[in-house]
């Protein structure tokens, strides 16, 4: 009965996703992840974004083109594996809008939600801004110039509060807690299997 009022959840859909993703991922040494279940759990974070306001409309937008770009792959290469060794062999890894720079892309973006929540759990008060400052800073900011980094410090003077999050998205602070952890703990298993595909064919995970 909880499990049923429950599952419709933003966090308890994202925890659930990437839970299997990460079984799928530890099942064997050679385990092979399929792009379509990747891109789909990667699509249930979206939803977060709409949570954190306006301000971050553009990392939205961005996010979400990627994903989609993955889905659309989905559709004629099978596999995470598959879909860089298309890009290694046309010799296109690093191209503007290429699969596998998106899927670099937003792996970052899972870790950024990744270290978030991490943050978000052991931070006390009510303030998301140093949970998500260190979060950017830890998983984004390298990446970014410094136009970027401007309209993100920017926008977490505009964020809302733990409780106006959590309100949003239905949950109280120990439930919320729980599904925050499993997705800590998945999305770390996940976040490696994609980085041992980068540097299993030297593709440099720093660009
Ligand atoms: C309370 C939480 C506050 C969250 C703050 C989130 C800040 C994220 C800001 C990201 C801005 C991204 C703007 C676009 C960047 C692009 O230039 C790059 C490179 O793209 P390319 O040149 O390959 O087309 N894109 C990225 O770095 C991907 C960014 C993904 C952002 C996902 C963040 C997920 C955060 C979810 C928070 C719930």
């Amino acid at each position: 009965m909880a499990e049923s009022i429950n599952s419709n959840k933003t966090l308890h859909q994202i925890a659930v996703a990437f839970k299997n993703l990460a079984n799928t991922v530890s099942d064997s040494q050679s385990a092979e992840v399929e792009v379509a279940p990747f891109s789909h759990a990667c699509s249930l974070i979206s939803p977060l974004f709409g949570s954190l306001g306006i301000a971050f409309k553009f990392a939205e937008k961005d996010y979400v083109a990627k994903v989609n770009d993955l889905a659309e792959a989905s559709k004629s290469v099978p596999k995470l594996h598959s879909l860089i060794d298309q890009d290694v062999q046309a010799n296109s890894v690093r191209n503007a809008g290429s699969h596998t720079r998106n899927l670099l892309r937003v792996k970052r973006g899972l870790d950024m939600v990744r270290v978030l929540f991490q943050q978000m759990i052991i931070t006390e008060g009510n303030s998301l801004r140093d949970p998500a400052s260190k979060a950017y800073e830890q998983a984004l900011a390298p990446y970014h110039g410094w136009a970027i980094k401007k309209a993100v410090s920017a926008g977490m003077y505009l964020i809302p509060t733990k409780e106006q999050l959590l309100n949003k998205l239905n949950e109280d602070a120990e439930s919320a807690k729980v599904q925050m952890q499993i997705y800590v703990s998945a999305s770390e298993a996940v976040i490696q299997y994609i980085d041992k595909l980068f540097d299993s064919r030297n593709l440099g995970t720093d660009w």
